[in-house]
């Protein structure tokens, strides 16, 4: 049977009021780009019409501004989980107009599986080739496509010839069994392969939609001297390890999350000396992992998806048969797996919006109740990791805000998963220390120079017990920022050092 070729606007119309739509991809790579603006543009019709319309969105990570952007300036989510980084889809749920709620990445495609969250009525799959017999290819990012390819009523294909179809054999494609039945993941090394190169699914369901659209990532921010700082810090560290006998000469393979601070990080491990070339097993594969693969020190990638500026994608596509012995792309469930993280030993590095003391990180939340992001990858990762660390400038907000805080105010990685915290400042390694050796090293290793006084005046004014926290003065940073637009003027009662630094 030949497959059916629709317009972007005409398979808009197969999708309806309160359909659950589950969309390819991971952060912007892998995702459709088409389908999903000519269906904000057919809410937008609804809506000027009366007529209601809002879909419930399931995405592997955050997606291209052609899905979070334009459907919520569409008013046309319902509600959306996972991760999320656009300023839109942000103060649509800021706002509570769009239902949002945080998972951990690894289990999105189970839990549609185990009916949590009700049914995938349809699919969006951007994809470089599809064949009549319901063979799917992925492209850069794959996220929860097998999941919502099988379990859609309707698939609909952006076959986007901007990708190449030679990315055939980049995958590694996979299912979970669920409980009762689920084995072991045999992936026992980062090259390990064990699933399909396609999506294979009745071509029945699918329908596909021409295209030819470049990937909407943007680039990098160049290394400023904080987020450089950091990436050398993290090197000392693990460098010390190795001599420490800790992490082995062959080295143990690094998971990084997004942003800048984790891009800065990769590159300064690969300017390092004392580092050996090393492998990775993360979800999102950066420039700077690109960077170092043409220069031999990464040896292998596994990953979900390849987050780079288009420049970087280019260059990969241009020289694909070295990078597609050097890559493979995983589904999330695979490529953020707890048992896989656990057994490889990786050494996760992930980003704290701010930290407290004790070394529980608060990666989401604003001021405890602002959603940023969410928690993307790095709860799958920090509770799994041979060694998890966490990365933070000290400051924010032109030194207004403090990352070291005596209590975050929302909670996203206890203390009992995080091992390290890295900061422009330093490093401090919590391991085998008392809650309160912890804030002392945290405070005199990583906290600003101008916050370490009110650090310590807290942990004075009458914190006790094994946890010295003292409740009256717990959220005095973030009250001080509420009320003033500076934690510097935290007042912690009557012990408040001379030397703080008060604007
Ligand atoms: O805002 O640009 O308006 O000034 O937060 O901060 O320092 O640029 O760092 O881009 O790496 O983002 C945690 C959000 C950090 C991100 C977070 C403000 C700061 C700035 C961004 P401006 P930076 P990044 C990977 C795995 C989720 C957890 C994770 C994230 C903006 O890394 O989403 O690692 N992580 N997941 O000024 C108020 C504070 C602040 C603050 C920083 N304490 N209070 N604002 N900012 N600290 C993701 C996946 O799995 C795909």
């Amino acid at each position: 049977m030949p497959l059916k070729f629709m317009t972007a606007e005409q398979a808009a119309t197969l999708i309806n009021n309160d359909d659950n739509v589950g969309f390819s991809g991971f952060t912007h790579a892998g995702c459709p780009k088409v389908v999903p603006v000519a269906l904000a543009k057919r809410a937008e019709e609804e809506h000027a019409k009366g007529n209601p319309f809002k879909i419930g969105m399931f995405t592997g990570a955050s997606t291209g501004d052609s899905i979070d952007g334009a459907l919520a300036r569409a008013h046309a989510i319902k509600f959306r989980t996972p991760y999320q980084t656009n300023k839109d889809l942000r103060n649509a749920i800021n706002s509570e107009e769009v239902k949002y709620f945080d998972l951990h990445l690894s289990t999105m495609a189970q839990d549609l599986r185990y009916g949590f969250y009700g049914p995938v009525d349809i699919a969006i799959i951007e994809a470089s080739d599809v064949t009549e017999d319901g063979e799917i290819v992925p492209t850069c990012g794959v996220g929860i496509s097998p999941t919502i390819a099988r379990m859609a009523r309707i698939v609909i294909v952006e076959l986007n010839s901007w990708h190449p179809k030679e990315l055939r054999g980049m995958h590694d494609l996979i299912e979970l069994s669920d409980p009762p039945h689920r084995r072991e993941i045999p992936v026992y090394s980062v090259r390990d392969r064990i699933g399909k190169d396609h999506i294979k699914i009745d071509p029945d369901k699918i329908v596909v939609v021409h295209t030819n659209k470049p990937n909407e990532g943007g680039g990098f921010a160049p290394v400023d001297e904080i987020t450089a700082q950091i990436g050398r810090n993290v090197v000392g560290f693990l460098v010390e390890e190795m001599a420490k006998g800790r992490i082995p000469d062959t080295f143990l393979p690094i998971q990084s999350g997004v942003g800048n601070i984790a891009n800065a990080v990769l590159a300064a491990m690969g300017e390092s000396k004392d580092i050996p070339d090393f492998e990775v097993y993360t979800e999102v594969i950066q420039d700077a992992v690109i960077g170092l693969m043409e220069a031999g020190r990464v040896t292998f990638a596994s990953g979900g998806t390849l987050t780079v500026s288009n420049p970087c994608i280019e260059r990969i596509y241009s020289n694909l048969p070295f990078f597609k012995e050097r890559i493979v792309f995983r589904t999330s469930e695979i490529s953020n797996n707890p048992e896989i993280a656990r057994r490889l030993g990786v050494i996760a590095m992930n980003t704290a919006l701010e930290a407290d003391i004790f070394g529980n990180i608060n990666s989401t939340h604003v001021m405890g109740s602002r959603m940023m992001n969410g928690i993307g990858g790095s709860g799958d990762f920090a509770r799994n990791a041979y060694i998890s660390i966490f990365l933070t400038p000290s400051t924010a907000k032109d030194g207004n805000i403090s990352a070291f805080v005596p209590m975050v105010s929302h909670q996203d990685h206890s203390e009992h998963s995080v091992k390290v915290i890295v900061s422009e400042y330093g490093v401090a390694d919590l391991r085998g220390k008392s809650p309160e050796e912890r804030a002392e090293c945290i405070i005199e290793n990583c906290a600003h120079p101008d916050y370490r006084p009110l650090l310590r005046s807290y942990l004075a004014s009458g914190a006790v017990g094994q946890t010295p926290v003292n409740l009256d003065y717990a959220f005095s940073f973030h009250q001080a920022f509420m009320k003033t637009g500076d934690m510097r003027n935290a007042e912690i009662g009557e012990n408040i050092c001379e030397e703080t630094v008060r604007k």
